[in-house]
Protein backbone atom coordinates (compact mmCIF):
# COMPACT_ATOMS: atom_id res chain seq x y z
CA UNK A 1 0.00 0.00 0.00
CA UNK A 2 1.42 3.12 -0.91
CA UNK A 3 1.11 6.55 0.74
CA UNK A 4 0.37 9.67 -0.12
CA UNK A 5 0.81 11.07 3.60
CA UNK A 6 4.60 10.33 3.76
CA UNK A 7 6.80 12.82 4.71
CA UNK A 8 9.46 14.47 2.27
CA UNK A 9 11.96 12.80 3.29
CA UNK A 10 10.87 9.33 3.53
CA UNK A 11 9.08 9.77 -0.48
CA UNK A 12 12.56 11.00 -1.39
CA UNK A 13 14.32 8.52 0.58
CA UNK A 14 12.21 5.96 -0.73
CA UNK A 15 12.83 6.79 -4.60
CA UNK A 16 16.79 6.71 -3.70
CA UNK A 17 16.56 3.24 -2.42
CA UNK A 18 14.05 2.04 -4.92
CA UNK A 19 16.78 3.58 -7.87
CA UNK A 20 19.76 2.38 -6.66
CA UNK A 21 18.27 -1.37 -5.99
CA UNK A 22 16.25 -1.45 -8.65
CA UNK A 23 12.06 -2.00 -9.95
CA UNK A 24 11.84 -5.53 -8.12
CA UNK A 25 10.76 -3.53 -5.07
CA UNK A 26 7.99 -2.25 -5.78
CA UNK A 27 6.27 -4.47 -3.76
CA UNK A 28 4.19 -2.53 -1.05
CA UNK A 29 2.98 -4.78 2.05
CA UNK A 30 -0.59 -5.35 2.74
CA UNK A 31 -0.64 -6.07 6.51
CA UNK A 32 -3.40 -8.50 8.56
CA UNK A 33 -5.62 -6.61 11.15
CA UNK A 34 -4.62 -8.91 14.18
CA UNK A 35 -1.83 -6.72 14.98
CA UNK A 36 -3.13 -5.32 17.94
CA UNK A 37 -4.55 -8.57 19.08
CA UNK A 38 -1.57 -10.54 18.86
CA UNK A 39 1.30 -8.20 19.30
CA UNK A 40 3.11 -9.14 16.15
CA UNK A 41 2.76 -10.09 12.89
CA UNK A 42 5.23 -11.77 10.13
CA UNK A 43 5.45 -10.06 6.52
CA UNK A 44 7.44 -11.83 4.40
CA UNK A 45 9.26 -10.57 1.14
CA UNK A 46 9.30 -7.16 2.42
CA UNK A 47 12.97 -6.92 1.05
CA UNK A 48 14.02 -7.87 -2.53
CA UNK A 49 16.86 -10.57 -2.56
CA UNK A 50 19.49 -7.71 -4.18
CA UNK A 51 18.25 -5.66 -1.10
CA UNK A 52 18.75 -8.24 1.49
CA UNK A 53 22.37 -8.42 -0.46
CA UNK A 54 22.67 -4.66 0.02
CA UNK A 55 22.02 -4.46 3.68
CA UNK A 56 24.40 -7.35 4.31
CA UNK A 57 27.27 -5.55 2.27
CA UNK A 58 26.74 -2.19 4.68
CA UNK A 59 26.57 -4.02 7.68
CA UNK A 60 29.86 -5.23 7.33
CA UNK A 61 31.68 -1.84 7.34
CA UNK A 62 28.76 0.02 9.68
CA UNK A 63 28.23 -2.30 12.11
CA UNK A 64 31.87 -1.96 13.23
CA UNK A 65 32.47 1.47 11.99
CA UNK A 66 29.62 3.00 14.46
CA UNK A 67 31.47 1.24 17.27
CA UNK A 68 27.84 -0.21 18.84
CA UNK A 69 24.98 -1.75 18.01
CA UNK A 70 22.33 0.74 18.86
CA UNK A 71 23.83 3.61 16.88
CA UNK A 72 22.83 2.42 13.75
CA UNK A 73 20.01 5.38 13.12
CA UNK A 74 22.81 7.95 12.67
CA UNK A 75 24.10 6.16 9.14
CA UNK A 76 22.67 7.74 6.50
CA UNK A 77 21.61 4.41 4.73
CA UNK A 78 20.15 2.89 8.07
CA UNK A 79 17.73 6.06 7.93
CA UNK A 80 17.12 5.24 4.28
CA UNK A 81 15.79 1.90 5.41
CA UNK A 82 13.66 2.95 8.05
CA UNK A 83 11.75 5.36 5.40
CA UNK A 84 11.43 2.52 3.51
CA UNK A 85 9.52 0.52 6.15
CA UNK A 86 7.82 3.19 6.79
CA UNK A 87 6.44 3.59 3.15
CA UNK A 88 6.38 -0.15 2.89
CA UNK A 89 4.57 -1.56 5.93
CA UNK A 90 0.72 0.26 6.55
CA UNK A 91 1.25 -1.28 10.24
CA UNK A 92 3.56 1.89 10.89
CA UNK A 93 1.35 4.91 11.11
CA UNK A 94 2.55 7.02 8.83
CA UNK A 95 3.30 9.98 11.32
CA UNK A 96 5.35 7.53 13.14
CA UNK A 97 9.16 8.01 13.17
CA UNK A 98 12.12 5.87 13.57
CA UNK A 99 13.56 6.43 17.03
CA UNK A 100 16.28 3.33 17.20
CA UNK A 101 17.62 0.78 15.02
CA UNK A 102 19.64 -2.20 17.33
CA UNK A 103 22.09 -4.63 15.18
CA UNK A 104 21.52 -8.01 16.50
CA UNK A 105 24.37 -10.98 15.10
CA UNK A 106 24.38 -14.39 16.45
CA UNK A 107 26.08 -17.13 15.51
CA UNK A 108 29.07 -19.46 16.65
CA UNK A 109 31.05 -17.26 17.06
CA UNK A 110 28.86 -14.41 19.26
CA UNK A 111 26.44 -16.75 20.74
CA UNK A 112 23.70 -15.38 23.16
CA UNK A 113 20.54 -15.76 24.99
CA UNK A 114 17.64 -13.21 26.25
CA UNK A 115 15.54 -14.18 28.80
CA UNK A 116 11.68 -13.46 28.89
CA UNK A 117 11.16 -9.76 29.05
CA UNK A 118 9.59 -6.87 27.67
CA UNK A 119 11.13 -4.03 26.04
CA UNK A 120 10.25 -1.06 28.69
CA UNK A 121 13.15 1.69 27.86
CA UNK A 122 13.26 4.13 24.92
CA UNK A 123 16.34 6.45 23.87
CA UNK A 124 15.67 9.99 24.88
CA UNK A 125 17.60 13.55 24.46
CA UNK A 126 18.05 14.23 27.89
CA UNK A 127 16.86 13.55 31.32
CA UNK A 128 13.77 15.21 32.83
CA UNK A 129 11.99 15.47 36.15
CA UNK A 130 8.79 13.80 36.14
CA UNK A 131 8.00 11.30 38.82
CA UNK A 132 6.27 8.80 36.08
CA UNK A 133 9.53 8.97 34.31
CA UNK A 134 11.66 5.80 35.84
CA UNK A 135 15.09 3.53 35.10
CA UNK A 136 17.10 6.28 33.94
CA UNK A 137 20.35 4.98 32.32
CA UNK A 138 23.04 4.87 29.60
CA UNK A 139 24.01 2.77 27.12
CA UNK A 140 26.41 3.54 24.30
CA UNK A 141 26.54 7.39 25.14
CA UNK A 142 22.96 7.54 24.50
CA UNK A 143 20.55 7.64 27.43
CA UNK A 144 17.12 5.67 28.04
CA UNK A 145 14.00 5.99 30.26
CA UNK A 146 11.47 3.99 30.57
CA UNK A 147 8.43 5.77 29.70
CA UNK A 148 4.19 5.66 30.77
CA UNK A 149 2.62 2.63 29.39
CA UNK A 150 0.75 4.91 26.88
CA UNK A 151 3.76 5.58 25.21
CA UNK A 152 5.44 2.12 25.23
CA UNK A 153 1.66 0.83 23.71
CA UNK A 154 1.98 3.23 20.84
CA UNK A 155 5.27 1.69 19.46
CA UNK A 156 5.74 -0.60 17.10
CA UNK A 157 9.41 -2.52 16.69
CA UNK A 158 10.28 -4.02 13.28
CA UNK A 159 12.72 -6.66 13.05
CA UNK A 160 14.06 -6.69 9.79
CA UNK A 161 16.10 -10.17 8.41
CA UNK A 162 18.76 -10.21 6.38
CA UNK A 163 19.50 -14.01 7.46
CA UNK A 164 17.23 -16.89 7.39
CA UNK A 165 16.39 -17.64 10.88
CA UNK A 166 15.53 -21.55 11.43
CA UNK A 167 14.20 -22.47 14.72
CA UNK A 168 18.02 -23.72 15.54
CA UNK A 169 19.34 -20.27 14.93
CA UNK A 170 18.09 -18.91 18.06
CA UNK A 171 14.55 -17.15 16.89
CA UNK A 172 13.06 -14.57 19.03
CA UNK A 173 9.72 -16.26 20.42
CA UNK A 174 7.19 -14.53 21.33
CA UNK A 175 3.83 -14.29 24.04
CA UNK A 176 0.98 -13.85 22.11
CA UNK A 177 -1.37 -10.89 23.35
CA UNK A 178 1.07 -10.78 26.48
CA UNK A 179 1.37 -6.82 25.34
CA UNK A 180 -2.03 -6.31 26.07
CA UNK A 181 -1.28 -6.73 30.29
CA UNK A 182 0.70 -3.03 30.25
CA UNK A 183 4.16 -3.51 32.07
CA UNK A 184 4.78 -7.22 33.55
CA UNK A 185 6.79 -8.48 36.39
CA UNK A 186 9.77 -10.53 36.51
CA UNK A 187 7.60 -13.25 38.37
CA UNK A 188 4.29 -13.21 36.48
CA UNK A 189 5.97 -13.07 33.17
CA UNK A 190 6.85 -16.97 33.20
CA UNK A 191 3.34 -18.28 34.25
CA UNK A 192 1.98 -16.03 31.74
CA UNK A 193 3.86 -17.60 28.97
CA UNK A 194 2.62 -20.99 30.33
CA UNK A 195 -0.62 -19.97 30.07
CA UNK A 196 -0.59 -18.31 26.97
CA UNK A 197 1.79 -20.61 25.36
CA UNK A 198 5.09 -18.94 22.97
CA UNK A 199 5.38 -18.82 19.29
CA UNK A 200 8.99 -19.32 17.74
CA UNK A 201 9.38 -16.95 15.03
CA UNK A 202 11.22 -18.21 12.34
CA UNK A 203 11.94 -15.73 9.53
CA UNK A 204 13.15 -15.75 5.50
CA UNK A 205 15.46 -13.88 4.17
CA UNK A 206 13.85 -10.20 3.79
CA UNK A 207 11.23 -10.81 5.87
CA UNK A 208 10.13 -8.60 8.77
CA UNK A 209 8.73 -9.51 12.25
CA UNK A 210 6.77 -6.80 13.08
CA UNK A 211 6.08 -6.50 17.04
CA UNK A 212 5.01 -4.41 20.11
CA UNK A 213 7.75 -3.71 22.55
CA UNK A 214 5.39 -4.54 25.57
CA UNK A 215 5.18 -8.40 23.85
CA UNK A 216 6.72 -10.39 26.08
CA UNK A 217 9.78 -12.52 24.66
CA UNK A 218 13.24 -14.48 24.62
CA UNK A 219 15.28 -16.24 22.61
CA UNK A 220 17.89 -18.97 22.82
CA UNK A 221 21.53 -19.49 21.70
CA UNK A 222 21.75 -20.54 18.04
CA UNK A 223 22.69 -24.40 17.49
CA UNK A 224 22.39 -23.42 13.45
CA UNK A 225 24.58 -22.02 10.99
CA UNK A 226 22.82 -18.67 10.41
CA UNK A 227 24.81 -15.30 11.38
CA UNK A 228 21.27 -14.33 12.25
CA UNK A 229 21.49 -10.81 11.53
CA UNK A 230 18.36 -8.83 12.63
CA UNK A 231 17.86 -4.99 12.45
CA UNK A 232 15.83 -4.08 14.95
CA UNK A 233 13.89 -0.48 14.10
CA UNK A 234 11.85 0.93 17.19
CA UNK A 235 8.59 3.86 15.07
CA UNK A 236 7.12 6.10 17.39
CA UNK A 237 4.90 8.82 17.57
CA UNK A 238 6.71 12.32 16.78
CA UNK A 239 6.18 13.99 20.08
CA UNK A 240 6.76 12.65 23.80
CA UNK A 241 4.73 13.64 26.90
CA UNK A 242 6.26 14.75 30.11
CA UNK A 243 9.31 17.25 28.03
CA UNK A 244 10.27 13.86 27.39
CA UNK A 245 12.28 14.80 23.22
CA UNK A 246 13.54 11.32 21.36
CA UNK A 247 17.36 11.11 20.82
CA UNK A 248 16.92 10.46 16.85
CA UNK A 249 13.90 10.97 15.05
CA UNK A 250 14.25 9.68 11.63
O1 LIG B 1 17.28 -10.88 18.88
C1 LIG B 1 17.15 -11.55 19.91
O2 LIG B 1 17.49 -12.73 19.97
C2 LIG B 1 16.53 -10.95 21.13
C3 LIG B 1 16.29 -9.49 20.99
C4 LIG B 1 15.62 -8.93 22.18
O3 LIG B 1 15.40 -9.58 23.14
C5 LIG B 1 15.19 -7.56 22.20
O4 LIG B 1 15.23 -6.89 21.17
O5 LIG B 1 14.77 -7.08 23.27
Amino acid sequence: MSRGDASPLAQADSARLRGQLGSDVEQHCMISTDFDEKGYEFVPDVFAESESASLASELETAATKSGGTRTLLRERWCRVLACTLRDRLSLIPSTHVAVQCTYFEKSAFRNWLVPIHQDLSIPVAERVGDESLSGWSEKEGAIFVQPPVSVLEALVAVRVHVDACAAEDGPIRVVPGSHRFGRIGAQQAPEIRRVRGEVVCEATVGSVLAMRPLLLHSSMKTSGASMRRVLHFVFGPAALPCGLEWRDAV
